[in-house]
């Protein structure tokens, strides 16, 4: 890899670390070149201890493991697993927020129920009589409701009657509605252990039901609850990248992805007996920032700035001004242990799940999380006392964004104050004005260079009229180079799209959140969908997703369930099923005259740019609409290359 970042503030961190000898995730991974062929082919087979088997990709005589498992079984089973894992992140996640929903209705742990508009229309939704009932009565009952969706061992997952009736209909014929959340998790882990399920198609159909099981369950159970509690988000304006550390203040690096830990911290950082004792240190205050999708988190409903995505976790400990990184769970790098001991900083735990060896664990307990986090803050307070100045390097780089949109606040903005609607943004779709939308989400991964393939997909897309909605470190990614401020409409977007952003005074990016809120994206096609005029199915929209530089198994999990929900899904680098041409084939072509959706990989993003747009526009005219209205303009794009990277 020639170029590691496309991010100036990254380069001039990766500089800092090469000069203090500080190995970094990219150091880490040039050491791994080459990587293993069989894993990335998808062809090694580890699950039972016949193995470790392989197959030769080249048609040798390694064609089966010792078992008999052909290249199509094993890297059937290997996905599965991948989906597996992620969506048990997601759904584990859920279950989380669900268990807080019940503190919150008990009055623990200092939460509230923060938005009860939305509890009392997910009581009505789940048919909970909402009438005389208290706050606290319709959060224990709605709590109770979505906690039995983890483990329902029969029919349907409730959330699944959200869908249109066509789809539902054809999940059924597949048979991939999902009965339970764990069930459809547990299923896989079953049928790919040794010597059960090895027909790659039925391995994947149960693959597919666990990753509705997640976008449908876990991960909307999260978003809902979410907001339920901490409020739903609003555009907020905030600023992003390592410069909105400060050195005159205390610096509290949140990293990980639940917000039951860190919208307590957000709290215990203006309390007062805290801002004074950072005082007495010296500082001139407590400054939080997130690092991956915590961040996205209270960035959406707090509008606390975010230091970066998830390669730069590493780089926020080598500015020298980070006094305390407190980290949960997911996409967290252990080598941020031996990293936070070349400094100052503070690292700590906070997860039963998720612990390393040698640092402080605060216990985090829902039930005194105030406690808890004032326990995080102060010891925030304690390590910025033996901060090293000459140590400190926050590079400038920090931009202006605007954050906080949802399926329920951007298209009241769209259809204006009074009456919330989606016709006009339907309309936009029908008349031309834009092509179609794409939700670009993900991971940074360093395979590819860091944040270039999320813009210059971006970029692409909206000079062709299309709207984008982002979330996880996609969107931390575009929001770094300006996309996510109104004006990047006048810089970037086509004619049309400039029009309607300009119009209602939006950013052509709307940021919807973190990875769980991928559920957001979800709900957005289903009230266009209802709003009419588009067809009756997801599969009939002028949509696609993107995951240009995923790393993660829980991007697996949402690909899929995108896919299975009839979406096509693009991923920069592919799934690793090479090594089965079959497989491969499946789910990039075959899978569409069942799902509807199917995977595109392309790791050009102008190639894959070209072939979305492509997509959109055969949509466009199964639909018998007009093509788009505008042609795209170069000449804006070039005029604001100074713009971002
Ligand atoms: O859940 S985008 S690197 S932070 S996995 Fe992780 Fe990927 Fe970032 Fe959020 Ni999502």
């Amino acid at each position: 890899m020639n170029q590691k970042s496309v991010d100036g503030a990254t380069l001039e961190m990766l500089q800092v670390a090469k000069s203090q000898n500080i190995e970094t995730v990219w150091d880490r991974w040039d050491k791994q070149q080459p990587q293993c062929g069989f894993g990335q082919l998808g062809v090694c087979c580890k699950i039972c201890n016949m193995g470790p088997c392989r197959i030769d990709p080249f048609g040798g005589d390694l064609r089966q493991g010792a078992c008999g498992a052909d290249a199509d079984t094993i890297v059937a089973r290997n996905l599965v697993r991948m989906i597996a894992g992620g969506s048990a992140a997601h759904s584990d996640h859920g279950r989380d927020v669900v268990h807080t929903l019940h503190l919150a209705a008990e009055g623990q742990g200092g939460y509230a129920i923060k938005d009860p508009f939305k509890l009392r229309t997910l009581a009505a939704e789940f048919g909970i009589k909402t009438d005389g009932k208290s706050d606290a009565d319709l959060a224990r009952a709605v709590a109770d409701f979505a906690g039995q969706m983890f483990g329902q061992q029969e029919g349907e997952i409730p959330f699944i009657s959200r869908a249109p009736a066509r789809r539902r209909e054809l999940w059924r014929k597949l048979g991939i509605v999902p009965r339970g959340i764990d069930r459809e998790i547990v299923e896989v882990m079953h049928r790919s252990t040794m010597g059960v399920d090895n027909d790659y198609k039925n391995i994947l159909k149960q693959g597919m039901r666990a990753a509705l099981a997640d976008g449908w369950g876990g991960s909307m159970i999260a978003t809902e609850l979410q907001d339920v509690l901490f409020q739903s988000p609003k555009p907020i304006r905030s600023a992003v990248n390592l410069g909105v550390l400060r050195k005159d203040a205390v610096n509290i690096i949140v990293h990980g992805h639940e917000p039951v830990l860190s919208e307590m911290l957000v709290v215990a950082s203006r309390d007062a007996e805290l801002l004074a004792a950072a005082g007495r240190q010296g500082a001139a205050g407590i400054n939080i920032a997130g690092i991956c999708c915590t961040a996205n988190e209270i960035l959406m409903r707090h509008g606390i700035p975010v230091a970066g995505n998830f390669l730069q976790q590493e780089l926020a400990v080598v500015t020298g001004a980070v006094d305390l990184m407190v980290v949960d769970v997911q996409c967290v790098m252990p080598s941020v242990n031996s990293l936070t001991g070349c400094y100052h900083t503070k690292l700590v735990t906070t997860s039963p799940k998720a612990k390393m060896p040698g640092v402080q664990h605060v216990a985090f307990e829902e039930a005194r999380a105030l406690d808890h986090a004032k326990e995080i803050v102060s010891l925030a307070v304690e390590a910025y006392s033996r901060r090293d100045p000459s140590k400190v390097h926050i590079p400038d780089g920090r931009s202006d964004m605007v954050a906080g949109f949802t399926t329920e606040s951007v298209f009241q903005f769209l259809g204006g104050r009074f009456r919330g609607t989606y016709r006009p943004l339907n309309d936009a779709i029908i008349d031309g004005r834009l092509r179609g939308a794409v939700g670009i989400v993900g991971c940074n991964n360093p395979n590819v260079t860091h944040d270039s393939a999320h813009i210059a997909l971006t970029r692409e897309l909206l000079k062709h009229d299309v709207l984008i909605v982002t979330t996880g470190c996609a969107a931390i990614a575009d929001a770094k180079c300006g996309l996510l401020r109104p004006e990047a409409a006048y810089e970037w977007a086509g004619a049309g799209l400039r029009e309607i952003c300009e119009t209602v005074g939006i950013p052509p990016v709307l940021h919807v959140g973190a990875c769980v809120d991928n559920s957001r994206i979800l709900t957005t096609l289903i009230e266009i969908v209802s709003e009419g005029g588009l067809g009756d199915d997801f599969s009939k929209l002028p949509v696609a997703g993107s995951a240009p530089e995923w790393m993660s198994e829980k991007a697996i999990a949402i690909g899929f369930y995108f896919v299975a929900s009839g979406v096509l899904t693009h991923f920069g680098t592919p799934h690793p099923v090479l090594g089965s041409p079959a497989v491969h084939e499946y789910i990039t072509k075959e899978i569409e005259g069942q799902t509807g959706g199917r995977f595109l990989f392309e790791a050009d993003p102008m190639k894959a740019a070209a072939q979305i747009i492509a997509h959109l526009d055969q949509k466009r005219a199964d639909l018998k609409l007009a093509p788009a209205m505008y042609t795209p303009v170069e000449s804006r794009q070039a005029q604001a290359a100074t713009v971002g990277a």
